[in-house]
């Protein structure tokens, strides 16, 4: 028997996507949406370094080779973009900022986290701690793309995306909260889809 109804070749659907997933205001999409402020910057691999510092006892940094050293960890999470569009059961690989804030001294209660090309974004330290962000540079089982933020991008899904700051470099520490790029223009300073905070005064 032939199904009634044809539904043609418009792609996988999302009749049974649990709606207790998807934020207020918030549509599910299959696709990758490519996001940015400005262009891809280009990335050097023997240059490259991941720094935290600021508000800290000691300054640290890992090259390239040192971070791909560090434990890591395989994610499936779900992201939440400003812009609308959410995307469930994503893969990451990384490495937890619990990790690269193991012996860090400090006592920040913000960051700025900074990228190549001029990109920020601020945060509580404590969303960056307690297994809720990574440093990622592996997606869906291969390297980060340049234009999802490769070769490492910062992951932090329980916030709103645009705090995932791509081509990430560094977190800096800081004892007061400074707006990074997008709250500077207006957006939520802290960012939770599931209280729909995309602007300030929401
Ligand atoms: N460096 C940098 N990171 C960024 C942005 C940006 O403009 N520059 N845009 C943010 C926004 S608004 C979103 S929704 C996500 C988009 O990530 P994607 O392009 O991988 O979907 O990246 C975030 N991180
Ligand atoms: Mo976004």
């Amino acid at each position: 028997m032939s199904p009634p109804i044809s539904r043609g070749f418009s792609g996988r659907r999302h009749p049974e996507v649990d709606k207790g997933r998807v934020p207020p205001g918030q549509y599910v999409t299959d696709d990758f949406p490519v996001l940015a402020a400005g262009p891809t910057p280009p990335s050097d691999l023997e240059a490259w370094s991941f720094t935290v510092v600021g508000a800290v006892a000691e300054p640290r940094s890992w090259t390239w080779e040192q971070l791909r050293a560090l434990p890591s960890e395989t994610v499936t999470v779900d992201i939440h973009c400003v812009t609308k569009w959410s995307k469930l059961d994503t893969v990451w690989t990384g490495v937890s900022i619990d990790v690269l804030l193991d012996a860090v001294v400090t006592a920040a209660t913000y960051v700025t986290a900074f990228s190549d090309g001029g990109y920020t974004t601020n945060l509580p330290l404590a969303d960056l701690r307690g297994g809720r962000a990574w440093v990622a540079y592996g997606y869906d089982g291969a390297p980060l793309a340049a234009e999802h933020g490769g070769p490492a991008r910062l992951l932090v899904p329980h916030l709103y995306f645009w705090k995932s700051a791509k081509w990430v470099r560094g977190l800096e520490l800081r004892e007061h909260d400074v707006p990074g790029f997008w709250e500077g223009y207006g957006y939520h300073d802290y960012g939770d889809p599931w209280r729909e905070q995309r602007y300030q005064g929401d």
